[in-house]
């Protein structure tokens, strides 16, 4: 019989971020099917992608489910290599629950093989565990940004949560209470859960140990410590405050004190576009855009 570890190491095995050497060798692909987003975050634009899995200041072409599995289809049968479907944005995927699973399902339908993958700010992760499980979606990212709602007032100005808006500490303590909740609803059904964190240099960056200790006994399988990027035209709060992002010697400090644990630590992110393709770091894209790809069989 497999050692569980081996179990886990075959799940992982062609997921290129969930596995530092599959992503030498396997590729992924977003689709940007889900536009709306339900709370606020202060180092995103909403002109762009949601920055909590993308680099800030892109904008991606928003797609029909039905566009997005024709995209997905051609693009497998093109790349070889491409073993993940990822939605990511180009706002929060659950915030669009009916656009997300439409084209999850469409795409398990035609392409088995592919993994499916998700990435959400978390509000709405506890109401849909049942749902990802049932579409077999074995991967799904929760951004964490703090376990401490004071520290989230910092970061999240509002939420809007079952028809109302919430503000200051009750809108953090809800995004926090959630979070926490969709955590433990991914371990209880087996879906491996990793959480990105973006480090804010004097707002978060010396509690992310803490909340890598909470997410790791929480059970998540993976923390991406990813640096904030901030740049004034991008037009967020931080950037239009001045807020800066950590330098690469601060972020792999935080990142070596917290990889002195069991739970894995992802250094090979690269921030990726809401309908990024290809290899990380390789950027195809514009290969597949919708005038494009609509015409390819
Ligand atoms: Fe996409 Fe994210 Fe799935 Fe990967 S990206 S939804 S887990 S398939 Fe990967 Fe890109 Fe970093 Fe995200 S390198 S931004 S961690
Ligand atoms: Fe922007 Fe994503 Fe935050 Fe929504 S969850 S405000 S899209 S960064």
């Amino acid at each position: 019989a497999l050692s569980f570890d081996q179990k886990m190491l075959d799940r992982i095995a062609k997921h290129p971020c969930y596995s530092e050497e599959a992503h030498h060798h396997y590729a992924r692909m977003h689709v940007a099917v889900a536009p709306a987003c339900n709370i606020q975050c202060n180092y995103c634009n909403r002109k762009y992608d949601c920055a909590n899995e993308s680099r800030p200041g892109v904008v991606s072409e928003l797609l029909t489910p039905e566009e997005a599995a024709h995209k997905a289809l051609v693009i497998a049968g093109k790349i070889p290599q491409m073993t993940v479907l990822g939605i990511a944005g180009p706002g929060d995927p659950l915030a669009n629950p009916e656009k997300t699973f439409r084209t999850f399902e469409l795409i398990a339908d035609k392409a088995p093989d592919i993994k499916l993958c998700l990435s959400t700010n978390g509000l709405m992760l506890p109401d849909h565990v049942d749902k990802i499980k049932a579409l077999n979606v074995d991967h799904v990212t929760i951004t964490i940004n703090m376990v401490d709602p004071e520290i989230g007032t910092k970061i999240y100005p509002w939420v809007h949560y079952r028809r109302k808006r919430y503000k200051g500490l009750e809108a953090a303590q809800i995004l926090h209470e959630r979070q926490m909740e969709g955590l433990q609803a991914l371990r209880e059904a087996d879906i491996l859960c990793k959480v990105n964190s973006v480090m804010i240099p004097g707002i978060n960056d010396e509690h992310l140990a803490e909340v890598d200790r909470v997410i790791r006994e929480k059970g998540a399988f993976l923390h991406n410590i990813m640096p904030l990027i901030s740049a004034p035209e991008h037009g967020t709060h931080f950037g239009l405050t001045g807020q800066r992002g950590p330098t690469p010697k601060e972020l792999k400090k935080l990142q070596d004190e917290c990889a002195d644990s069991n739970m894995k630590m992802m250094r090979h992110c690269r921030q990726c576009r809401a309908d990024a393709v290809g290899l990380l770091g390789e950027d195809r894209s514009q290969e597949f855009t919708k005038d494009k790809f609509m015409k390819m069989p």
